[in-house]
């Protein structure tokens, strides 16, 4: 275990396995060298990246099994041209950030922090808030309608509001309308929801073009990856009333967040909390174990992801 994981992985491992616990180590490069060779197992928190050098080192290593849905900061492709399998904790979290999501989006419109703040400050006594803008009349466009964008479309259709979406393929089980390209999807809605994986093929997609279609009421919400958007490009965006506002999860370089947003009223910003519940980060955290286990037991992985697929 290279970084500090929940206590449900770490007592989980530790019930079943020999668990080395790097970040214990007082030098862990040194530490990592002792233990490389014994190493078949590798639980991952804190997004360590696992790229050709990392592997390099354990020459045993079966498995990878990860913290969390997205696993970007693997080189999974990799992996598998080495035989080492990947998991991921998917499912498990999709209603808490969908959940979220709509939270996000909610708070984003109808300014729910900035309302909170002023009536702390007192300012209520002297004025009612100013009216804000509204979800209702509004169209959704959702760029990455997997597991967790489709969770959000199914709450939002409750809200009443049409749905549309963004992404490489057409989905057989839905029946939103779907658009090609990603800028022709933002030009017909007027909100617009990441939930895409971070990937070489995503990187900055959400781009100036695609806020410049999103127009003046747009609103932008992020709960997928930073690496996604040109956050340069979003900030201008945001600067010059290009878009209306934006609420974000997630941010190019976590936890450092551009001093430019901070300093905006008109965005929400979220310190990536779409799967931090209590519950929700046990059942993760349980995931992590329960693919160990498995593994181990000759039975394979319980979610392996895309690139490593397993074949009995
Ligand atoms: P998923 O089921 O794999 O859905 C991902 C969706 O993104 C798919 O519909 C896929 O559709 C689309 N996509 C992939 N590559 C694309 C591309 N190049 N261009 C456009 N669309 C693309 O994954 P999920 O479980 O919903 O999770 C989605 C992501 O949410 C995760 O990867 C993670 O980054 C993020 N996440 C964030 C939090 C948080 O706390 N904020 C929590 C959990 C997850 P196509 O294959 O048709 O393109
Ligand atoms: C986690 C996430 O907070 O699952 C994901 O992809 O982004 C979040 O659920 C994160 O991976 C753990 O640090």
């Amino acid at each position: 275990m290279p970084a500090q994981m929940p206590a449900v992985v770490v007592d989980g491992l530790e019930n079943q396995f020999r668990l080395l616990k790097v970040w214990e180590a007082p030098d862990r490069d040194a530490f990592m060298r002792e233990v490389a060779s014994e190493v078949r197992g590798v639980a991952l928190g804190g997004h360590t990246k696992v790229d050709a050098a990392f592997m390099d080192r354990f020459p045993k290593l079966e498995i990878v099994s990860s913290f969390g849905v997205g696993y970007d900061y693997i080189d999974a492709a990799e992996a598998g041209r080495r035989g080492i399998m990947v998991t991921n904790t998917p499912d498990v979290l999709t209603d808490e950030v969908a959940d979220l999501t709509v939270g996000l989006l909610i708070a984003t419109v109808r300014q729910l922090p900035q309302v909170d703040r002023y009536l702390r400050e007192g300012r209520w006594l002297e004025k009612p808030y100013p009216l804000t803008a509204t979800l209702r009349g509004r169209k959704v466009g959702i760029l990455g309608l997997g597991r967790i964008g489709k969770a959000v479309a199914r709450r939002l259709e409750g809200f009443g509001l049409p749905i549309s979406y963004h992404g490489r393929n057409r989905q057989a089980d839905v029946s939103y309308d779907y658009y090609p390209t990603l800028a022709g999807l933002a030009e017909a809605v007027d909100i617009l929801i990441s939930v895409a994986p971070g990937s070489a093929e995503t990187d900055k997609i959400v781009n100036a073009e695609v806020f410049r279609a999103l127009g003046p009421d747009g609103i932008f919400v992020n709960v997928g990856r930073g690496s996604v958007v040109d956050e340069p490009a979003l900030i201008e965006a945001l600067r010059s009333k290009t878009i209306l506002s934006a609420g974000l999860d997630v941010f190019a370089d976590e936890p450092r967040v551009s001093k430019e947003l901070i300093d905006m009223e008109h965005v929400v910003l979220l310190p990536h909390v779409g799967s931090a519940s209590v519950e929700t980060r046990r059942a993760m955290g349980q995931l992590v174990v329960d693919n160990l286990v498995s593994w181990f037991a000759g039975k394979g992985p319980l979610t392996p992801v895309a690139e490593t697929p397993h074949r009995r």
